[in-house]
C-alpha cells in the first residue's frame, strides 16, 4: 500500500487546554497510525525553520513566539492518503471559520490560537518532520484494525 507521512504539531494552546488526549483520539477514531509522538518544548530554531514559509508576513514573530511559548506534542502520523484526511480532520485554518465536527472548528474561537499544525503536502511533511523526528524516532509497524480500515485489494 501506498502510504505517506505528515507531521502533525499540537500546539500550546492545546496542551495548556489539555485537549491532547480528545486531538489524538480524532486521530485514532478515523484509523490514523501514529508512527512517532512526544511531548517537547520547541526551540527558537526549530519554530523559524518550521515557519520559513511565513517569514516576513505580519504574524511570523508571533507565530514564533506562541509556539515556543510553552511545550507541544509533536506526531508523525502514516497512512494512505493521511496529509489530506489530518487536514480534514483539523479544519480550516481559523477558528472563527472552521465547520463543526473538525478539530478546530469543535475547539477553537481563535485565529492565532488554532491548535493544531499538519503538513499540507508531501514536500511540506519531508521537510518538516525531520525538524523533530530523527529517523530512529519513527517506528515502523502495523496496526492490525487497518485491515478494516483500508480495503486491502487497494483504492484509488
Ligand atoms: P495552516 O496552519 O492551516 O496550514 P498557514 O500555513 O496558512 O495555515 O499558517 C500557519 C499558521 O499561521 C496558522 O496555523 C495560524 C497563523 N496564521 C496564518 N495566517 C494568519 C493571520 N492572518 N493572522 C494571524 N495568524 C495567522
Ligand atoms: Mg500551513
Amino acid at each position: 500500500m501506498n502510504t505517506e507521512k505528515t507531521l502533525i504539531i499540537i500546539k500550546p494552546d492545546a496542551v495548556q487546554r489539555q485537549l491532547v488526549g480528545q486531538i489524538v483520539s480524532r486521530f485514532e477514531q478515523k484509523g490514523m497510525k501514529f508512527a512517532g509522538l512526544k511531548l517537547i518544548h520547541v526551540s527558537k530554531a526549530q519554530a523559524e525553520n518550521l515557519y520559513s514559509v511565513h517569514k516576513g508576513k505580519h504574524f511570523y514573530d508571533s507565530l514564533v513566539e506562541f509556539i515556543t511559548a510553552s511545550p507541544v506534542v509533536v506526531c508523525v502520523i502514516d497512512g494512505q492518503k493521511a496529509i489530506s484526511i489530518c487536514r480534514n480532520l483539523m479544519g480550516a485554518t481559523f477558528g472563527p471559520q472552521a465547520q463543526p465536527g473538525t478539530i478546530r472548528g469543535d475547539f477553537g474561537a481563535s485565529v492565532s490560537y488554532n491548535l493544531i499544525h499538519g503538513s499540507d503536502s508531501p514536500e511540506s511533511a519531508n521537510r518538516e518532520i525531520p525538524i523533530f523526528f530523527s529517523p530512529s524516532d519513527i517506528l515502523n509497524y502495523e496496526i492490525i484494525s487497518n485491515r478494516w480500515t483500508y480495503n486491502p485489494a487497494g483504492e484509488k
